[in-house]
């Protein structure tokens, strides 16, 4: 699955809302608000005009000076000490294993999944440390607080990308695979992610993919697999089937060969008989409703009927086949002037008269070369040629035309339809273009509609709908009663039936690859008959090939592992054939979460009791493009495995997170009008690619929500940031960023940059502030380096009790970042922990038990530092398990009193004191007052007579009283 990757390829940033702002002490990240909202196409954006005519030209044309980061950054603490140091004591004590068969079962439990990443060649980006980061603290924060946590790391390693490289360069997948993950596992390592590593799975394995193989014989057992004459893309030239990928624009995306699409024998899974569940069981689910809404879409269910229209002949008599149309507007029915059939439809040959039948063909013809997209797209002209024959509308007894359009899908519903042009707006286009009468049968309230020229699509009041012949008449009635009303007159008189559809289909389950799970089923041979593996001989272990190179006759590669895909059936000895497709790359996805709970199990897929404890997952993170299909795939197959007794719950995933993207930096343009000059960007002006120029950011300044010239205010800039990819020259590795940084930076900054759902500009100058709140934290702690530049080995916090103002900034502080981290909202949490540290820089001393709480608070987000800190705070174990510190409500009032202070028995004054303050607080509060300090300077107290929140009584040494002032 789980490639990473975004349809986003810019972003217009007035869109984006400074969420995440630095308190005053630190730089404000001025990526926040750019003007013109205007969504332009990518691909104008990089291609700019220099043009070299007027003054400020040359200024602004200087070629821009990338900096090298490390001249910009001065190390704000010893991070590249720190971090190594940490992630090798977590390895060696294996800090983050999750207990198994010794787990503590009483305790709650918390199962915090990422979408486990496809090992790509190119490894991290930026992109995956953003979700990794946010399940990290959540992991972190939830053992803190007692809960067992699944927090678990894994590999999707079967792949199209693996299996290219090797038909290029004759390297074994399983070679480049491996290579691949020990990247992604040394980055993830390196930015201090706290995965029980000890349950690393990965899908390629075949202790893994046994039990890959095991769900698809159950499922086959069931019925819910079969086979099917299934069209698929074929390359010619090639000699090889494509996946959808791999053809862009109707040509392989390798040398750019015609692909046609061919019919194959493929396996595919029965998820239709799962609609109904899939759709229902969503309601219940804390998942992001926009991507429940695109599942519900694309499960698609709609309620309507199938009518039955008769054919008549050539002489207007009724033969004896009849049209079955699917449709959701049964209340249209009067108005239907002509039905269509799919150009793939099984009567239409049956159809055809002499004379149109050349029109006919040749329009199937054209219709092959076409995708379902293109010609379901609204936009699209509407083609069609009539058959030559009519059909009966029941409703009516008139005889409409019967058109063949490739508008009318075969795949959905019944591959025909009753065309109502007054109504729908396809069926509208159609039958002005060919001149097909239009009847109106539902009136809207304002009647405006059916004169203004177009369909209306709307429900409303019938009309022009009533037949006695026919014993039909929905005249007067609303839209749904009338369909309700021609639905029972339909199934009465045998012209129809109630009927639901869905848009799903069935999920093709077979590519002609090598590198993936084989499906473990065999051909006998002289039956031919498909026989499935006894589950005693799995894993079906993939055999090892020299040549990846496509068979060119369109059978898999794996055909040409000739001794292994001769075998014989182990119950009749037979000869027989092994099946040489493969599954897609979806199948180990499907399940893996359930392998985390139990990777070792060598007889069940997953130990019952464990699963009871572990499941479902209680948070989901990933990216937003596996709304639809990993999903609903994997939703599926759970479903499967409930009804097996295999899973104890409905749905796998409770809750699902979609992490936004990362936009590269921010990029600056000036306008300039036709003459060469500057002129100010607005949202005309702009849309003129040639008359852009790229500025870099030294030059560039905000004035209001705007971004303007430093040296020329009045010129307003357009500011934009586009999806990081090589050919933009915009990316940034993770890599970088931590040997700059350092890895708790580049945590703290991508939770820094905003809510973790929302799309984000990344943003150098950005992370430098995140670095420099690191150090302050640090010196706070530590003090000032040494001479030498080092550290002191302890830190400068003291025993002391902390003053009730350092209690409060303190219990404020937890109860922020608490309530954040629990709302999943981490940046700001981060704004709590940098004002606290501001607050913490004004105080005298920095006692150990305030300093120890918010060391703990910074645990989840800045790891490495917060165990070094922690180790220097004398405590010789980890703090991963330490408490999470509790915020006191009684620091959080923000109510103080005013309490009346009495000298020698006489009110003199008062003081504003928290309700809690102690009697030694009030005091030295009294002793500064302006108006009490004349009565207590320099005076011996007898005695202080102290009731919290109602007085302070001092009494004086009498004869030291005073005099003067009395
Ligand atoms: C008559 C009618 C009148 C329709 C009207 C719509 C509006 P959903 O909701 O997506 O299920 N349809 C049915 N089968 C089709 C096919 N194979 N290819 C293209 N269109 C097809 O849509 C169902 C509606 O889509 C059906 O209802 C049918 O047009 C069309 F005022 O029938 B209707």
């Amino acid at each position: 699955m789980l490639l990473l990757h975004s349809h986003l390829h810019h972003l217009n940033l007035q869109f984006l809302s400074p969420h995440s702002s630095f308190p005053s002490s630190f730089p404000s990240s001025k990526f926040t608000t750019l003007p013109f909202p205007t969504p332009i196409s990518s691909s104008y954006t990089h291609r700019f005009r220099r043009i070299t005519n007027s003054a400020t030209n040359d200024k602004l044309n200087e070629p821009e000076k990338k900096k090298p980061l490390q001249q910009t950054v001065t190390r704000a603490y010893p991070f590249h000490e720190i971090e190594p140091k940490w992630q090798q004591f977590w390895d060696q004590y294996r800090t983050f294993r999750t207990p198994d068969d010794d787990l503590d079962t009483s305790k709650p439990k918390y199962y915090i999944l990422d979408m486990f990443p496809y090992p790509s060649g190119a490894g991290l980006h930026v992109g995956h440390p953003l979700g990794y980061t946010a399940t990290d603290i959540l992991a972190r924060f939830k053992r803190m607080q007692g809960y067992n946590v699944l927090h678990p790391m894994g590999w999707d390693a079967f792949g199209l990308p693996a299996e290219q490289y090797a038909i290029n360069t004759g390297t074994h997948p399983k070679l480049t695979t491996v290579t691949n993950i020990n990247r992604f596992t040394s980055q993830l390592k390196s930015l201090g992610f706290s995965y029980d590593w000890d349950r690393e799975i990965s899908t390629i394995e075949p202790e893994y993919y046994k039990w890959t193989q095991w769900i698809f014989l159950q499922l086959l057992k069931r019925g819910l697999a079969y086979q099917a004459e299934v069209p698929v893309n074929w390359c010619p030239a090639l000699g090889t089937v494509l996946a959808n990928e791999e053809v862009i624009d109707g040509v392989s995306e390798r040398g750019g060969h015609p692909v046609v699409r061919k019919p194959m024998r493929q396996w595919m899974l029965k998820i239709t008989a799962y609609a109904d569940r899939l759709l229902e069981d969503l309601d219940d689910l804390d998942w992001p409703e926009s991507v429940k809404e695109m599942q519900r879409n694309w499960i698609g269910r709609s309620e309507g009927a199938e009518l039955e229209f008769c054919i008549l002949d050539s002489d207007g008599k009724e033969r004896d086949i009849q049209i079955v149309v699917y449709t959701t507007r049964p209340d249209t029915i009067f108005g239907a002037t002509y039905l269509v059939v799919a150009p793939e439809h099984s009567l239409l040959s049956s159809l055809i008269s002499t004379a149109q039948s050349n029109h006919v063909e040749d329009y199937i013809d054209l219709a092959s070369k076409k995708s379902d997209l293109e010609r379901t797209e609204l936009q699209k002209e509407k083609t069609g040629v009539f058959t030559g024959c009519y059909a009966k509308n029941p409703a009516n007894g008139e005889a409409i035309p019967i058109w063949v359009a490739d508008y009318v899908l075969g795949s959905y519903g019944t591959g025909a339809i009753m065309a109502v042009p007054a109504h729908d707006s396809r069926d509208y286009e159609f039958a002005l273009k060919y001149d097909i009468p239009i009847q109106w049968v539902v009136t809207p309230d304002d009647k405006s509609i059916s004169e203004s020229g177009k369909a209306f699509p709307g429900e409303g009041i019938i009309v022009n709908s009533s037949n006695t012949l026919m014993g039909l008449d929905i005249n007067g009635l609303g839209s749904k009663e009338a369909a309700l009303k021609v639905i029972d007159w339909a199934e009465k008189s045998g012209n129809g039936k109630r009927k639901v559809n869905y848009k799903l289909r069935d999920w093709l389950f077979a590519r002609q690859r090598y590198w993936g799970e084989p499906i473990p089923v065999i051909f006998l041979d002289d039956s031919g008959e498909t026989v499935p593996l006894d589950e005693t001989e799995l894993p079906l272990i993939l055999p090892e090939l020299d040549d990846f190179s496509p068979t060119g006759t369109g059978e898999p590669p794996l055909a040409k592992a000739v001794s292994w895909v001769k075998t014989t059936d182990r119950l009749s000895g037979r000869p027989a054939t092994r099946e040489t497709n493969t599954m897609p790359q979806w199948a180990g996805s499907c399940w893996y979460y359930l392998r985390f709970m139990d990777p070792n199990n060598s007889k069940e897929l997953v130990d019952k009791a464990k699963e009871r404890y572990w499941g479902p997952v209680d948070v989901y993170v990933g990216g937003a493009e596996h709304a639809v299909l990993h999903l609903l795939y994997a939703r599926f197959w759970h479903k499967v495995l409930f009804d097996i007794g295999v899973v104890s719950t409905k749905e796998p995933f409770q809750c699902v997170i979609n992490q936004g993207i990362i936009l590269g930096e921010v990029q600056y343009m000036a306008c300039r009008d036709k003459d060469g000059n500057l002129i100010s960007a607005d949202s005309t002006n702009m849309l003129n690619e040639h008359n852009l120029e790229r500025i870099s950011e030294e030059k560039v300044t905000k004035s209001g929500d705007s971004f303007v010239l430093k040296e020329n205010p009045e010129i307003r800039l357009v500011a934009r940031a586009h999806k990081m990819s090589k050919s933009r020259g915009n990316v940034v590795n993770p890599d970088d960023v931590v040997s700059e940084y350092g890895a708790d930076s580049l945590r703290l900054y991508e939770m820094f940059m905003g809510p973790l759902r929302d799309s984000k500009t990344w943003s150098t100058s950005g992370i430098e502030g995140v670095h420099r709140f690191l150090g302050r934290t640090w010196r706070l702690i530590v003090g000032l380096p040494l001479s030498d530049g080092t550290y002191n080995d302890r830190t400068v916090s003291v025993d002391e009790e902390p003053t009730i103002e350092q209690l409060r900034c303190l219990h404020k502080c937890i109860a922020k970042v608490t309530e954040e981290i629990e709302g999943t909202r981490f940046n700001t949490g981060i704004s709590a922990m940098m004002e606290f540290l501001n607050a913490a820089y004004k105080w005298d001393n920095h006692p150990r038990s305030v300093v120890e709480a918010f060391v703990l608070l910074l645990s989840p987000y800045a790891p490495h530092m917060a165990e070094e800190l922690w180790s220097r705070l004398g405590h010789s174990k980890s703090l991963a398990y330490e408490p999470f510190p509790k915020a006191n409500p009684a620091y959080l009032k923000e109510s103080t009193i005013v309490l009346p202070v009495q000298i020698n028995g006489k009110t003199r004054g008062t003081i504003q004191v928290e309700e809690t303050c102690t009697e030694e607080d009030a005091f030295a509060l009294a002793s500064t007052d302006e108006k009490l300090s004349k009565y207590l300077d320099g005076q011996s107290v007898r005695k202080r007579i102290y009731v919290p929140g109602k007085i302070l009584n001092v009494v004086l040494d009498r004869k030291n009283i005073k005099v003067g002032v009395q």
